[in-house]
């Protein structure tokens, strides 16, 4: 991509995703269209895209680093990244689907339309979920569709740490670490501490976020040291992701998050605020872009849009 400021790329990158995830997600007569249409009705209800821009720009940024085993354009490259953010896109997709259901954090607004559930029942919204998921990891293991040695190994790699960060080391135990901290777990509650809160975090929506940029940079070719340093870089903004997330949840309106507003202190759930105060988070959300972006610095990932994306993330702006 040849953008030339953030919001360029931002555009660029959502029409890349959104036309791959068009391509990708199956139609009839693959899948009965009631299946289709709900996955789609979640898919495309107007997310960020934060994660699946995250892997394109990593793969971009470590492209134009040099620090990369293969050659060719820079198109090449987020070509090969684009199967694993879409994979990722519909995991988070799936996730927000699943959190939303009564069983969970029973929400009837997200991305700014009623849940998938309100308007296709528990049941649809359950299998759309389902669908989703198991959809990512089929499409990891189909695209892209390159009969290169080196291609296929990197493939592995972002497979494995996809469905790590997925799975019950990573979002699925910090849903479950969530329930039990938020008394919907019987017979199982907890009571968070800071670190606590920290881990849940780190597993619920940490991992995920982490595993984009980390994706981005297995399938740009990045070796192990490029790979380490960006997932420093994703493990602090995925932290200011989420404490920006825990802020706008006291201050911000429904309209303006697509979501519920004050979900987090009505169920009594252990927020940054909650435990530091308001002031105090937004200070260590800023912290953590600055430790993220000191990290590309002393990693010479400068060249992309790594960067400006670290600061995006706490204003959320685009
Ligand atoms: C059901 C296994 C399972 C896990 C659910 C991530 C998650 C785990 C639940 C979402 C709950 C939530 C609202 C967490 C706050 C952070 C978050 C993931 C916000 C939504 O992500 P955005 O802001 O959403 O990137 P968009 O709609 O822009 O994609």
């Amino acid at each position: 991509m040849t953008a030339t400021s953030l919001g360029e790329f931002l555009n660029a990158a959502r029409v890349q995703v959104d036309e791959a995830l068009d391509r990708f997600l199956p139609r009839p007569p693959v899948c009965p269209a009631i299946v289709s249409e709900a996955m789609r009705y979640s898919v495309f209800a107007g997310g960020k895209r934060l994660r699946p821009i995250l892997t394109l720009a990593a793969a971009e940024a470590i492209h134009r680093s040099g620090g990369h085993r293969a050659s060719g354009a820079v198109e090449t490259t987020s070509s090969l990244a684009l199967p694993a953010a879409c994979s990722i896109e519909m995991i988070h997709t799936y996730s927000l689907i699943h959190d939303d259901l009564p069983a969970m954090d029973n929400d009837t607004l997200r991305r700014g339309r009623p849940t998938l559930h309100v308007v296709y029942g528990d049941g649809i919204a359950i299998l759309a979920g389902d669908g989703l998921h198991a959809e990512a990891f089929t499409l990891l293991a189909r695209e892209p569709a390159a009969t290169d040695e080196a291609i296929a190994a990197r493939k592995l790699r972002v497979l494995r740490v996809i469905g790590d960060a997925a799975g019950p080391a990573g979002m699925v135990g910090g849903q479950a670490i969530d329930l039990q901290a938020a008394g919907q777990a019987p017979g199982h509650a907890i009571t968070l501490d800071a670190s606590g809160l920290q881990e849940m975090h780190a597993r619920k929506t940490g991992a995920l976020i982490r595993a984009s940029a980390v994706s981005g940079a297995i399938m740009a070719g990045a070796t192990t040291d490029l790979v380490n340093a960006v997932d420093r870089y994703a493990t602090d903004v995925g932290l200011a992701f989420q404490i920006v997330d825990d802020i706008l949840d006291v201050e911000g309106q429904a309209e303006q998050l697509g979501k519920t507003a004050g979900k987090d202190a009505a169920g009594a759930k252990p927020t940054y605020p909650a435990l530091f105060g308001l002031d105090a988070s937004r200070s260590m959300a800023a912290d953590c872009v600055a430790r993220a972006r000191q990290t590309l610095v002393d990693a010479m990932v400068t060249d992309g849009w790594l960067d400006a994306i670290a600061e995006w993330v706490v204003v959320r702006k685009n």
